[in-house]
């Protein structure tokens, strides 16, 4: 059975030495409680722990700094619990591994809400470490321990979280972390939360606790689909005329892109591709339909359409999908499903979108239900390989922008590099950008929770610090002035990133929300931009990069000016420092966008 866990190839991502080395030789001894948590998160393998400090574990940030040197897991320190879960989160996205993120007893987990709401939307790990307590009322300091209590914290996040407990001992504490990496890492992945007591982290051991043997607690849960039915849907796809792959969830992985490659060619099928998700197809391909988009373009309906065999690989609500292409009455098309997503969905969020129509489902990651199938397809010859469809640059005028400007002149100040898309703004068109490796683009923030594009990026780019890839964020104004602190820990921890700000100057997306509502009232379009503008006064975005130690540049406002900032902004990065380019551009959406943003359920 395959082994659905995921990672980048080649060794592990190397973590290097931090700027902040504490003094003196780490503990040799494992002495207090939170001595076997620390032990046991360098056990599991977890690289860095991102944090803001909270007395609730001032225990393990102790044995974190003193019983391990800050090493293996190194320390992140943050400015929002939001960020240190979206550092978490862009890492995983890169990695299809889990960093720790600790939080604070009850307030920093409430800050850290949306962050992993997003998380668990986008199917991702993260090992969320909190802390509560003491749970010994006996043993708690008047007032702030008694606020800092909760009787069941992790009902906070339960709805959104795969597993989450509040172990009692330094044993169950072992337990607990060792299955809570594991549960988070085997597909479907999400985030979990372990709860650490104040008291058990403070407290002395009792007595040395055995070996931890983590392989034999953390076992490879491989799946694979029913061979039967991956011969009755490899007969399906092999005898159809006009298959149709909708290309969700997959992994980073370069042979599992290749893969999925080989099987389009097998069967001749059409691949649509989400631009919700991580890069999983080449969309200069030939075999691709439409651009990838959040809600499927023209193109990719009307080539959907026609299907007369549809090979949904995880795709995020296929059932929603289905629906807005062929109406309730469904496609007379057979469907074939590869998900476990199925076996995640709780009562709290309605994540789990419509129920689809399907005709097959081949219950196994995504990615193991490709090779399973072109294994099936062997005999099958494939058609000749075409070339990948011309991409050109477009220009870049002088005067004023909209985001396709943008895109130009990024791709132009960038030509020849490989470069990483760790986030895009609303405004953008998958038109834009050709996504030829996993690499090229990571996905979205997963659950709609604006001010995550800072986060996501910034744990990104440290999992790809020590690539050749130029790791690029590119932000809407909403979602960097949420976000914008994120981007200090970058520069703290020397984490080479670029952010884009595509500056609307306005919460957009709802302007096109009040344009609608004013057009089905009869009301004056005219005032759409009340309550949405951020402008009078203007935000000095490259002023707020200043501050935080990066480099800022703009705002730039026309054509003329933009490539000599991504330039230096560019060369700013490749010195090892973290960049903010501010562009003004003019608002707007692409039509697919703007039609599924405002459409109201009619
Ligand atoms: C936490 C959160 N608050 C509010 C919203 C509602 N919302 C959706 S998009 C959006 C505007 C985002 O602005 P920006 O990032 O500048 O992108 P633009 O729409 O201008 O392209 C808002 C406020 C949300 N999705 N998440
Ligand atoms: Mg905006």
């Amino acid at each position: 059975m395959a082994d659905t866990r995921q990672s980048i190839e080649g060794p592990n991502v190397p973590v290097r030495p931090t700027v902040e080395r504490p003094l003196g030789a780490p503990a040799c001894a494992a002495t207090f409680g939170s001595d076997i948590a620390a032990d046991t998160l360098r056990a599991l393998d977890i690289s860095y722990i991102t944090l803001i400090p909270g007395a609730s574990f001032r225990g393990l940030h102790d044995s974190l700094v003193n019983r391990l040197g800050n090493e293996r897991p190194t320390i992140l320190l943050c400015l929002h619990e939001e960020h240190a879960v979206a550092i978490a989160h862009g890492w995983a996205k890169v990695t299809g591994r889990a960093m720790a993120a600790a939080v604070h007893s009850n307030v920093g987990l409430m800050h850290a809400t949306m962050a992993v709401f997003n998380v668990w939307c986008d199917r991702m790990p993260v090992l969320l470490i909190g802390a509560t307590g003491p749970v010994d009322a006996d043993k708690r300091r008047p007032w702030i321990d008694w606020i800092h209590t909760a009787r069941d914290q992790g009902a906070l996040i339960r709805g959104y979280t795969k597993w989450d407990d509040q172990p009692a001992s330094p044993a169950a504490t072992r337990e607990a972390l060792a299955r809570a990496k594991w549960i988070a890492e085997t597909a479907p992945q999400g985030p979990v939360y372990i709860n650490l007591d104040a008291g058990m982290q403070e407290a002395e051991l009792t007595s040395p606790l055995p070996p931890l043997d983590v392989a034999r607690l953390t076992p490879a849960a491989g799946s694979a689909p029913d061979p039967d039915l991956v011969n009755r849907a490899a007969a399906a796809l092999a005898d159809a005329k006009r298959p149709v792959v909708l290309a969700g969830r997959g992994s980073r992985r370069s042979d599992a892109w290749e893969r999925r490659v080989a099987l389009a060619e097998r069967i001749g099928a059409r691949v649509i591709t989400d631009l919700k998700l991580g890069a999983v197809f080449p969309t200069d391909h030939r075999l691709h339909a439409g651009a990838p988009a959040v809600w499927l373009d023209a193109d990719a309906s009307a080539t959907l359409e026609e299907a007369d065999v549809i090979l949904s690989l995880d795709w995020v609500d296929l059932g929603g999908t289905i629906r807005a292409v062929f109406g309730t009455a469904g496609p007379p098309a057979t469907i074939i499903h590869a998900s476990l997503d199925h076996r995640l969905h709780g009562g709290w969020s309605m994540d789990y979108q419509a129920l689809p129509p399907v005709d097959m489902l081949l219950a196994a990651a995504p990615d193991a239900v490709v090779g399973a199938l072109l294994d099936a397809l062997q005999a099958r010859s494939s058609k000749p390989k075409a070339e990948p469809r011309p991409f050109p640059i477009g220009a870049v005028l002088p005067g004023s922008l909209r985001i396709a400007e943008l895109a130009h002149g990024l791709r132009r100040a960038a030509e020849g590099r490989q470069i990483s898309l760790l986030h895009l703004p609303l405004s953008w068109d998958g038109k834009l950008w050709p996504f030829r490796h996993p690499l090229d683009f990571i996905g979205q923030d997963g659950g709609g929770g604006i001010g995550a594009g800072p986060g996501i990026s910034v744990g990104a780019a440290l999992a790809l610090r020590d690539s050749e890839r130029l790791p690029i964020g590119i932000c809407g104004d909403g979602d960097f002035l949420m976000g914008a602190t994120a981007i200090w820990t970058a520069v703290h921890y020397r984490i080479p990133l670029l952010i884009v700000v595509a500056n609307n100057r306005s919460f957009y997306n709802d302007e096109v929300h009040q344009e609608r509502m004013a057009r089905i009232r009869g009301r004056p379009v005219e005032n759409k931009w009340i309550g949405q503008r951020i402008a009078d006064p203007d935000i000095d975005i490259a002023a707020l990069a200043r501050a935080q130690g990066a480099r800022g540049f703009g705002p730039v406002a026309r054509g003329e000016d933009l490539i000599a900032a991504f330039t230096g902004a560019i060369a700013a990065v490749d010195a090892g420092g973290v960049a903010v380019v501010d562009v003004l551009i003019e608002p707007g959406y692409t039509p697919a966008m703007s039609a599924a943003v405002a459409r109201s359920a009619d």
